[in-house]
Formats: structure tokens, C-alpha cells, sequence
């Protein structure tokens, strides 16, 4: 992921190392978006620590599309109606 070996994560490399869920890389202004979000020294890059907060966030933002995804295929009725409108 650090691909020039500088102990820090440029939203350039954030972008090559993640991938959605149909194996497409995530969106360069979302990853510039989520450097934003975690770069709490505000160099512009993602150190260690400043990782571990971040990929925290990815991870519970993927568990609650996965839920919301499985929830969609068990019960595709109460997504159909005026509550939870899919279109
Ligand atoms: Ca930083």
C-alpha cells in the first residue's frame, strides 16, 4: 500500500489498495475525501495511526452495506414500498 516507502498513505495509494465490493478500486474524491476526514496532523498523507481510525471506518461502513444489502435480499418487500423505496 506504501508504495514509496514513506511510512505514509497518499490517497493515491488509499486508492489503489481498496476495493469495492465488485473488485472496482473506491472513487479518487472518496478517497481524497476519507484522507480528509483521518489526517488529523493535516500533512496531506495517512500515518500508521492515523490509518488504524480510518480503516476502522471503512470497516464498519462495509459491515452496515453488507447488513443493509442482506436485509434487501431476505425481505425485498419492505424495500418495494413508500418507507424504504428503492428506485
Ligand atoms: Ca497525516
Amino acid at each position: 500500500m506504501d508504495d514509496d516507502k514513506s511510512g505514509k498513505i497518499t490517497a493515491i495509494e488509499l486508492r489503489q489498495a481498496l476495493l469495492n465490493n465488485n473488485w472496482s478500486h473506491f472513487n479518487t474524491e472518496t478517497c481524497r475525501l476519507l484522507i480528509g476526514m483521518f489526517d488529523t496532523n493535516n500533512d496531506g498523507s495517512i500515518d500508521i495511526n492515523e490509518f488504524a481510525a480510518l480503516w476502522k471506518y471503512v470497516q464498519e461502513w462495509k459491515s452496515c452495506f453488507d447488513r443493509c444489502v442482506h436485509l434487501i435480499i431476505l425481505c425485498p418487500s419492505a424495500f418495494n414500498n413508500s418507507i424504504f423505496p428503492l428506485s
